[in-house]
């Protein structure tokens, strides 16, 4: 299945933070594709630092619920700290898509319900991906549009 993964880091060295994660994202996924990381203004949340984020794609053959127990521990093992909502952070993994896979629980939801109002999602996701769709949503490339002619 195609996994669909966003990154974000605020904390200390960022670009640093964001190549550790691609190299432990490397162990999960199959031909992965990297995009340009993008330094962002921090969307919500309390003041904090600005952002760099970046989206990976790649083949996944674990379970949408395996992959997300992953990242958790990528998560964790390097170091976040899970204080304040929407807070600054080391690193942040969400997963956006897993292939077609539609899942409301309260462990995951797929896709990822905020990602469609995200440009810090979508640019770096349609830099590697131009096609990319979001299921039941729309077109990367579409939304990413709406978005910026709305700002
Ligand atoms: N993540 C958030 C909240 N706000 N803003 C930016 N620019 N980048 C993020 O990754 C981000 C955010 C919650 O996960
Ligand atoms: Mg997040
Ligand atoms: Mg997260």
């Amino acid at each position: 299945m195609k996994a669909v993964i966003a990154l974000g880091s605020n904390l200390e060295n960022r670009k640093l933070n964001l190549d550790i994660a691609v190299t432990h994202l490397e162990d999960l996924l199959q031909n992965i594709k990297v995009s340009p990381y993008f330094e962002t203004k921090p969307v919500g949340g309390p003041i904090q630092d600005d952002f760099i984020n970046a989206v990976v794609i790649g083949e996944c053959l674990l379970t949408p619920e395996n992959l997300l127990t992953e990242l958790l521990k990528i998560e964790d093992q390097m170091g976040r700290v899970r204080e304040v909502k929407w807070g600054p952070r080391i690193i942040d993994l969400d997963l956006i898509v897993h292939g077609e896979q539609v899942v409301d629980s309260l462990f995951l939801k797929l896709p990822h319900p905020l990602a469609q109002s995200r440009e810090f999602v979508l640019k770096p996701w349609l830099a590697i991906d131009p096609e990319g769709v979001i299921p039941g949503v729309g077109a990367v490339k579409t939304l990413l549009a709406s978005i910026q002619s709305a700002s």
